[in-house]
């Protein structure tokens, strides 16, 4: 019986399953040369952690290594029910507010390793956290696609520390009641956007008018498992802001309040890193509550021991 200790916690409604004790061994070397080995020799493991039986679609796994940074103060390996996210800004915000209730760490900057660069984390005395996201930029503006059942649509295909297709003119309802026909159209369009050349796309984005007095914009956005984001998703914000930025609507430190299909919110901000070629650093501030501590018990007689994956889900090729 293999054991493994978990904390959970959420992020604006979306979970973050931060494993404390008894995860893979990774070895050493780069953050990357560890998420190749993960994803090769232990991938089971993933499984095991966020898929059901002890998990479920929607759930963010955050295994914590060594920083081969030495200016980092920890490592992190972001993952889900089909693979490995670059960056987890709701789930960085998670990992934080779980190490404050294990005492492992207290207010203020905290640098962190992924496999998409160095990003701070900030664990301000009220219990919110900021997440200084790597850079982020638009690649692509207003880009036409064909989508099956719903027609051309347009989209801006952007970086924010995973790849996002941000859709505005989709003519679709945001609002919870009508989360399966927004799981189907982001489906459509992903499948359809992926199609057309740009297999790197993994989250789509749909935006529309807030909801709650203060904030700017509601979004909706399907990761790669084909689960929806409870929370804003902080690397889509990201994406947000350097459309935003890059449209000239939004200037520098000027707060953005994404609202995510819940009415949860994130607290947005960006400041120039290039602004000839349009990149910025995003600063993305949220909250997340503790829900449970525990351990995961792995017992290889047990057929469903490595998980019970969706087995009709692509794995995204982070
Ligand atoms: O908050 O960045 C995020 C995120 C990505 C996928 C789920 N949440």
């Amino acid at each position: 019986m293999q054991r493994i200790t978990i904390i959970d916690s959420h992020t604006g409604g979306e979970p973050t399953r931060v494993v404390t004790a008894g995860g893979p061994d990774l070895g050493s070397g780069s953050i990357t040369d560890r998420l190749s080995r993960f994803r090769s020799k232990c991938d089971r493991f993933r499984s095991a952690i966020v898929n059901e039986p002890r998990g479920s679609d929607s759930m963010v796994g955050a295994l914590l290594c060594e920083p081969s940074d030495p200016s980092c103060a920890m490592g992190v390996l972001f993952f889900n029910n089909v693979g490995y996210l670059g960056m987890c800004g709701h789930g960085t915000i998670g990992l934080i507010v779980t190490l404050a209730h294990l005492g492992t760490i207290g207010p203020g900057d905290h640098r962190i390793e992924t496999p998409v660069g160095i990003v701070t984390a900030t664990l301000h005395r009220d219990g919110s956290v900021s997440v200084a996201n790597v850079p982020s930029y638009r690649f692509l503006r207003s880009v036409p696609v064909e989508v099956a059942g719903i027609g051309q649509i347009h989209g801006d295909v952007a970086w924010g520390g995973n790849w996002f297709f941000l859709v505005e003119n989709h003519g679709q309802l945001l609002d919870r009641t009508n989360i399966p026909n927004l799981i189907d159209g982001c489906g459509r369009i992903r499948q359809a956007i992926c199609r057309q050349g740009h297999p790197e796309i993994d989250h789509v984005e749909l935006i529309g008018p807030a909801r709650s007095v203060g904030a700017h914009s509601r979004n909706f956005v399907l990761c790669p498992g084909g689960a929806f984001d409870r929370s804003p998703c902080g690397t889509g914000t990201s994406a947000k802001l350097a459309c935003l930025a890059a449209d000239g609507l939004l200037g520098e430190n000027e707060l953005w309040v994404q609202e995510g299909i819940l009415g949860s919110t994130f607290t947005g901000r960006y400041r120039w890193l290039d602004r000839a070629k349009g990149t910025i650093a995003p600063i993305i501030t949220g909250t997340a509550s503790i829900i449970a501590e525990g351990t995961l018990l792995l017992d290889d007689r047990d057929p469903f021991c490595w998980g019970i994956p969706l087995l009709n889900q692509e794995i995204p090729a982070t």
